[in-house]
């Protein structure tokens, strides 16, 4: 079979298994353009790149499946690093391919040339520069076979203009992928597993710390087997949410800077931590030579980087979660701690009695009543999407689910403006199912212009804004650490309700804490797409995300809300 380069792009997608591509064309993409619709692949015509490789995250992210992003030579893919480095940040898996000037132009300044495997090197799990159309097809099968093994992540293909031309014939790759030095990894060592699991059964005050790795190496229902065998609570990473369901009675809730205290304590009691796929991010431990100091602490990580990278463990084991965990079972005995969960339920007591959502409405709309009345209208099935900020935290402290890949969010780069374009493409993985994006209005307004592509594709999704006419998270700390200057995020905003309109977008607006539930009713029996603005409190103890570890400070050593039964008393 004679193809060209650029046929070939879109028939190795379809052998991938390549649904929805996400791009905007330009002169050094064209050529590949030029045969989609010859193709049974859909294509998400995004308003700015940046945008396609965070939809294609968040699309990967909702589908466990690979994303691909689709961009020009030059500005168009020097806007993608953003959305690449996000991705590589949380090892999401995703494909970008770039067009490139012609082979016999690079190194030539030519017109939108940019050295984008240069540029992306840092942020890329693997880059490449096809510059034989004949090595095409194998590239992109080995690319997509790296985003998705081991630990995932992007990858970009630059494929400069005369390739994409060029023919070639064309034999689809049969071969099995071999690389010299990258072997995803499988089970555990036998020995170290044997060695965890003595110090599980030794254990008194146990805790599981389930990261991202639980979601992404499927391992939430040997999880749940494990923890009601050894009967030990588990608290969540943020990416961890959904790897273990909140409503279980041994769930706990977020770790970390902004994780609830009850949560935090137990983990700075524990005599040992179980770490399963999460890597002790700097939000998560806060000071490390104070981190829960009586622990011994067990590791499961894919990726040998990790282990003793941050914090010291007594048994790093390298392998695959879910298979780890069935190794471990049969070792684990069958055990009670019950006295250790009645001490942990008595802060959880202690936590709950501060929390703001427990307090009698005073008329004042607080972020945390909003998106636990979204929680409660939608029964937790919702796929929620986050921006970054102090709405992501309440998102995530209030937003409690149990079903896995139902929180996406970016945590490691906290990518403002990732929302919008992210939940994009977790509605259009997952048509069927409620797609509900929480922004703020500094984030929002760093990718709007993607309600032109949400309405171009129809897609029924649901916006919560958060408005606090700030930002709203470096305003929180400026209040806390930094004399209460607000030094520039005070922002001051368009009728985000006129905006959504002028797409065709229905929106309400909510002042009221007595209008949440109506509004979010109304917006959810609407059939298109629907944007709810909030207006919350903009600052003070009832506009701050509490409670919140200092920065420089231990995990036990977090500002808390004001407790409101000992004020009123
Ligand atoms: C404003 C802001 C505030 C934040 N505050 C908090 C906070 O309070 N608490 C908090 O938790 N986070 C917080 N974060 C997020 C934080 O920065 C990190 O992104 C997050 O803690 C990382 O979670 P993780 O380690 O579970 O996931 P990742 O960073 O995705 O790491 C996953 C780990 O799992 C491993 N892994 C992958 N696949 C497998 C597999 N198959 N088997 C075994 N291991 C595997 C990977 O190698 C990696 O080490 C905040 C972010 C922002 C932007
Ligand atoms: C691209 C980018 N620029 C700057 C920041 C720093 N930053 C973190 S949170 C935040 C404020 C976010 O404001 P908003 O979107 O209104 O959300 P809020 O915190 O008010 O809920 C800023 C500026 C960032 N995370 N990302
Ligand atoms: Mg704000």
């Amino acid at each position: 079979m004679r193809r060209t380069g650029a046929q070939i792009v879109w028939e190795m997608l379809s052998r991938e298994g390549v649904e929805v591509v996400f791009g905007i064309p330009g002169g050094a993409i064209m050529d590949t353009y030029h045969p989609l619709r010859d193709y049974d692949i859909r294509h998400v015509l995004v308003r700015h790149e940046q945008c396609a490789a965070h939809a294609a995250d968040g699309y990967a992210r909702a589908s466990g499946r690979v994303g691909v992003a689709i961009a020009t030579s030059g500005p168009g893919a020097t806007n993608l690093v953003t959305g690449i480095a996000t991705a590589t940040m949380d090892s999401s898996p995703i494909v970008c391919i770039t067009g490139q000037t012609p082979t016999h132009f690079i190194g030539s300044d030519a017109f939108q040339e940019a050295d984008i495997t240069g540029i992306s090197l840092p942020i890329t799990k693997h880059n490449y520069l096809v510059t034989d159309v004949r090595d095409l097809a194998y590239t992109i099968h080995e690319a997509f076979y790296i985003a998705r093994t081991g630990r995932p992540g992007p990858v970009l293909i630059d494929l400069p203009k005369d390739v994409q031309q060029a023919e070639t014939d064309f034999l689809p790759p049969e071969e099995e992928i071999r690389l010299p030095g990258y072997s995803p990894v499988g089970q555990g060592d036998q020995e170290s597993v044997r060695q965890a699991a003595d110090l599980i059964n030794d254990a008194q005050r146990p805790v599981i710390l389930a990261g991202h790795g639980v979601l992404m190496s499927g391992a939430m229902q040997t999880l749940q087997a494990f923890v009601e065998k050894a009967e030990i609570p588990v608290a969540l990473t943020l990416l961890g949410k959904g790897a273990f369901p909140e409503s279980h009675p041994l769930a706990l809730g977020m770790m970390g800077m902004h994780g609830e205290a009850f949560v935090n304590r137990a983990i700075q009691e524990a005599d040992l931590l179980l770490a399963f796929g999460m890597r002790f991010d700097d939000r998560v431990t806060g000071r490390l030579d104070r981190y829960a100091p009586a622990a011994r602490r067990v590791h499961v990580d894919l990726d040998a980087a990790e282990l003793n990278k941050i914090v010291p463990v007594d048994v790093a084991i390298l392998g695959d979660l879910r298979q780890v965990l069935e190794q471990l079972l049969p070792f684990v005995e069958q055990a009670s701690h019950q006295e250790w969960l009645e001490q942990v339920d008595h802060w959880r007591d202690e936590t709950n009695s501060r929390d703001i959502v427990n307090r009698p409405q005073n008329g004042r709309l607080v972020a945390p009543y909003v998106i636990q009345s979204l929680r409660e209208e939608t029964q937790g099935e919702a796929i929620v999407v986050t921006d970054v900020g102090q709405h992501q935290m309440w998102a995530a402290l209030y937003y409690h689910l149990d079903r896995p890949h139902s929180l996406i969010t970016s945590g490691g780069l906290g990518t403002m403006g990732f929302g919008l374009p992210a939940a994009i493409g977790a509605q259009i993985a997952q048509p069927g199912r409620e797609v509900w994006a929480i922004v703020g209005d500094g984030g929002f307004q760093m990718t709007v212009q993607e309600l032109g592509t949400l309405i171009q594709e129809e897609l029924p999704l649901r916006i919560a804004l958060c408005n606090n006419s700030y930002l709203g998270m470096v305003r929180q700390w400026q209040e806390m650490f930094y004399d209460g200057r607000y030094e520039s995020t005070y922002l001051v905003n368009p009728d985000f309700v006129r905006l959504v309109e002028a797409y065709g977008i229905r929106g309400w607006r909510v002042t009221d804490p007595e209008d949440t539930r109506d509004a979010i009713a109304e917006a959810r029996s609407h059939p298109g797409p629907a944007f709810i603005e909030f207006q919350i409190v903009q600052e003070g103890d009832d506009g701050n995300v509490y409670p919140m570890v200092p920065p420089g400070a231990a995990l036990d050593e977090m500002i808390r809300r004001p407790h409101p039964a000992v004020e009123g008393a």
